[in-house]
């Protein structure tokens, strides 16, 4: 199945055979992975991974799986954020509830420290993650967000992704 798809791609386009391949070869392994799936399944509701690190400039996509969700930063600026959670000079997002399976909401950090983040819908149940841009850093730090529990930015940095299972079976 794979290798049919990458015989594919590079019958296609010379050119855009040598890009993917390019693009695969990264050395940084957080280039390859930088996407948060938004799922519900088995009357669960959450972001996979639950905890990502990613280089200063990043751009992260939230991938709406199933169910209804958004990605929205803890930032005082949206309504049900109780407090602040970014860094102070970062630009604050909010997805907006997405509803169709396989939409993309993309953000780009450009401001190192520690993210915490809700889904408008399922904020009350939990569904909350936090992203290290860098190095930890800012209002999230020393404190877990007001609606649960996310990995520690030390455990981000170290593992570099954090799967929403693994997380939940040691939490
Ligand atoms: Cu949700």
């Amino acid at each position: 199945m794979q290798r049919r798809t990458f015989v594919k791609l590079l019958g296609s386009s010379a050119i855009g055979g040598s890009t993917t391949l390019s693009g695969c070869a990264r050395l940084n392994p957080s280039s390859s992975s930088n996407k948060v799936r938004m799922v519900t399944k088995n009357h669960q509701s959450y972001f996979d991974p639950i905890g990502l690190f990613v280089d200063p400039g990043g751009t992260i996509s939230f991938v709406m799986e199933s169910g209804n969700h958004s990605a929205t930063a803890y930032h005082k600026q949206y309504g049900l954020a109780e407090e602040t959670r970014i860094p102070k000079s970062a630009e604050p997002f909010d997805s907006g509830v997405i509803i169709e399976q396989g939409d993309t909401f993309e953000h780009t950090f450009n401001t190192k420290g520690t993210y915490d983040y809700y889904c408008i819908p399922h904020k009350t149940m939990r569904m909350i993650a936090r992203i290290v841009v860098g190095e930890p850093g800012g209002p999230a730090e020393g404190s877990m967000p007001p609606d649960g529990s996310v990995p520690t930015s030390q455990q981000i940095v170290n593992k570099g992704t954090i799967g929403y299972e693994q997380f939940k079976q040691n939490n």
